[in-house]
């Protein structure tokens, strides 16, 4: 057994059950078999045979090592921006009013309807390689700017091909029930018949991790919602929805009958959605990106997620409409200022609950037995990550047992 040795760093592990704040261990050790973790502890722990049997050593030069960043909810691949409908907003339009003039996600799509496969990996891989340059090892991306067959399916090719030619971890989620795209217009039952359709045939080509849908007054309502999760069931596909962003329509305790893996937005959840999402283990993904470029003021209802044990997670929303982000490191900040999670909290939501919110139980925290996706920041507390505005602190990425 030939084995590798990280040492000299202090290893924030994020286990929950280690006593210390960020299940801090001072002075520590990882040791890699391979892409697993084979023992994590404090340095003058480790046994000697199995120091002994450590081909390879590495050291951090003391460094803070946190697990490997994952950005739970992104629409990464898109085409185009939306800063001419920024520029609207500020001149007075409303985000309603524009995507009723056929901006919107409507641009968006006829943009990544238009863009050739190859022109929406470039863009793409721009916004990729960013969060990359972070300590992102792995990203969620979700289809919904294509809405017909064709386009859905080059979104999900890309996000594929983005992933065979990068070292992280993409998992791809169809979310076809984004919009209506416009040759539905006013036939939205039809769409949500063809989203079926599509949801079929793409999973069959190997392309869906999981299923989300846009539950809201200007997306689908919790009726055709059902319908696409009872779709997914059938698929043994998990679920996930954008719910109770801009209104409350029941969304959380639906999603919560099916066991989502997470219910995402929630600015206007109520308290019986937060006990329903408890009761079922779905996670929050508070997505602080949005909030702020939608200069929205109803904070999601943190207090009852706490109260009630939901996990909660951080994630990007990396969208041209309403978080046009590629930074986590930023969405930590945010995350702390704008919906007043403390650090640790904001850190948990990108590593043990971002892994829980994509159904990834090989990793979020650093422990025996899991993957050895691990980042070691030139820092000394993990504080430091949520509290600059804008810095992109030094970093070294191991992903998979390598470095990348
Ligand atoms: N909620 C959002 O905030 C984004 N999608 C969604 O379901 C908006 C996407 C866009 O405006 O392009
Ligand atoms: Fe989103």
């Amino acid at each position: 057994m030939s084995l590798t040795l990280w040492h000299g760093c202090n290893a924030a592990t994020m286990r929950p059950d280690s006593g210390q704040p960020y299940g801090l261990i001072e002075d520590a050790a990882l040791v890699l078999d391979g892409p697993l973790l084979h023992w994590v502890g404090a340095r003058c722990d480790v046994p000697v045979d199995m120091l002994a049997a450590c081909a390879e050593q590495h050291d951090g030069g003391g460094a803070l090592v946190t697990p490997g960043l994952i950005d739970c909810h992104s629409h990464l691949v898109y085409a185009g921006d939306r800063a001419h409908e920024f520029e609207l907003r500020l001149n007075g339009a409303t985000y309603e009013e524009i995507s009723r003039q056929g901006g919107g996600i409507a641009a968006t799509v006829q943009a990544t309807r238009s863009a050739s496969a190859e022109e929406l990996k470039l863009q793409s891989r721009a916004r990729l390689q960013q969060l990359m340059g972070e300590g992102v090892t792995t990203l969620e991306i979700k289809s919904g700017y294509g809405l017909a067959l064709a386009p859905e399916r080059k979104m999900l090719q890309v996000a594929r091909a983005l992933a065979q030619e990068h070292a992280l971890t993409v998992r791809c989620t169809f979310l076809g029930a984004h919009a209506l795209p416009p040759e539905y217009a006013g036939r939205s039952d039809a769409y949500v018949d063809e989203v079926l359709r599509m949801l079929k045939k793409l999973h069959a080509e190997g392309l869906v991790d999981a299923v989300d849908a846009f539950c809201e007054r200007i997306g689908f309502s919790a009726a055709q919602t059902r319908r696409v999760f009872e779709a997914a069931r059938e698929l043994g596909l998990p679920v996930k929805l954008h719910a109770e962003q801009l209104s409350d329509s029941g969304g959380a305790q639906m999603a919560a009958s099916y066991s989502a893996l997470s219910c995402d937005h929630l600015e206007f959840l109520s308290e019986e959605g937060a006990q329903a999402m408890a009761k079922a283990g779905s996670v929050a993904v508070l997505l602080p990106g949005a909030f702020y470029f939608l200069r929205e003021t109803r904070l999601p209802p943190v207090d009852w997620l706490r109260r009630h044990g939901v996990p909660m997670a951080i994630a990007t929303d990396c969208n041209p409409g309403t978080s046009p982000c590629s930074s986590l490191l930023l969405m930590l900040n945010m995350a702390c200022t704008l919906l007043r999670l403390t650090p640790q909290e904001a850190l948990a939501g990108v590593t043990r609950h971002a892994a829980r919110a994509l159904g990834l139980p090989d990793r979020g925290i650093l422990a025996v037995g899991l993957r050895a996706d691990f980042v070691l920041w030139d820092l000394q507390h993990p504080a430091q990550l949520c509290y600059a505005l804008g810095a992109r602190p030094a970093n070294r990425v191991i992903f998979n047992g390598e470095e990348r």
